[in-house]
């Protein structure tokens, strides 16, 4: 593997959640593939658990990390081409991230959209150009419209913790008071339509995404008829793809409780974190037994490792 953006980048998902949960059962049998091999992890935005189970995988792996937190630290990148940069950018995006492919034998990158222009972000054109001119391999740790790493990890703790073969996974909305990225969302079903669960996405009126992440899904307005008999709920806000980034009005009844899970098949809860208490997700949920959020960030680590693993072993 050379680049991990989305499940089209991945040829077995199943095989890849296996390998991961098998790195779980055995994480430092692999130290020798990461021997002075150095992964570089480049955050545009705030991090917890992408940055530290990345850096958790890559050690297990017996690599060494380096960490730039560009958002802080960094000059502040140019992204356009042919301007003149007598403004607030110090540094072109094609030097930065040549130099960082200097460095480094992997790149993880992290970068949100502006949810201001929607083709900008749904080109990915931060991203791509990082790709572009850093000359490694390159992992993303959550582009604009993607969060490979996490979907993996949530296929993971599906597989991991399904009682039948085939599970219903419900995906919810849930209200927030930021408008947020449709990345996670985007790339939960991107991976849920490619595994093998039932697989049905609930959000309110007007916040359809967009298709090319759906295709497969059940999509219903219905949040009450969508939890019925669900084995897993994967709870989310996201803002509107049209109009774009937007945070429409109402559907502050959309928050997830103990009374809305009584039609569920004894579901888990599932976010990818960070999660707002009591706007997102109550409390009683959270702190309850249907809540499986902690296990599922600690598989991030796993489902980090297997990418890793196979790009060291395609170095
Ligand atoms: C990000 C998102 O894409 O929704 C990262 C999730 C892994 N979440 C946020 O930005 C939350 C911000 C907030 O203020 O709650």
């Amino acid at each position: 593997m050379k680049l991990f953006t989305s499940v089209h980048d991945v040829t077995d998902i199943n095989a890849l959640a296996a390998e991961a949960l098998q790195l779980k059962q055995n994480p430092y049998a692999q130290q020798h593939l990461g021997k002075n091999k150095t992964l570089g992890l480049v955050f545009l935005n705030p991090s917890l658990r992408t940055r530290m189970s990345t850096q958790k995988a890559a050690l297990n792996l017996g690599m060494n990390v380096m960490v730039l937190n560009m958002d802080k630290e960094g000059w502040a990148l140019e992204l356009q081409d042919g301007v003149v940069m007598n403004g607030s950018t110090v540094e072109h995006i094609r030097e930065a991230a040549a130099v960082l492919g200097q460095y480094v034998d992997i790149i993880g990158v992290r970068s949100f959209p502006g949810l201001k222009n929607r083709e900008e972000d749904y080109n990915e054109e931060i991203f791509n150009k990082f790709v572009k001119y850093c000359g490694v391999p390159v992992v993303s740790l959550e582009s604009a419209t993607r969060h490979p790493l996490q979907s993996l990890a949530d296929l993971v703790t599906i597989t991991e913790l399904k009682t039948k073969p085939r599970p219903k996974v419900v995906l919810t909305w849930a209200p927030h008071i930021k408008p947020l990225p449709q990345a996670v969302p985007n790339s939960f079903a991107e991976w849920m339509c490619k595994a093998d669960v039932d697989f049905t996405i609930a959000h309110p009126k007007g916040y359809e995404l967009s298709t090319d992440f759906t295709d497969g899904a059940t999509i219903t307005h219905n949040q009450d008829e969508a939890l019925a008999d669900a084995d897993f709920i994967y709870v989310k806000n996201w803002s509107a793809f049209e109009p774009y980034g937007k945070i429409l009005p109402g559907n502050d009844d959309w928050m997830l409780t103990n009374e809305k899970l009584k039609v569920t098949n004894d579901a888990k809860v599932m976010h990818c974190l960070p999660v707002r208490r009591n706007l997102e997700l109550s409390d009683e949920i959270l702190d309850g037994p249907s809540s499986i959020v902690v296990h599922e960030a600690g598989n991030r680590v796993w489902a980090a490792q297997a990418v890793l693993k196979q790009m060291l072993e395609n170095l």
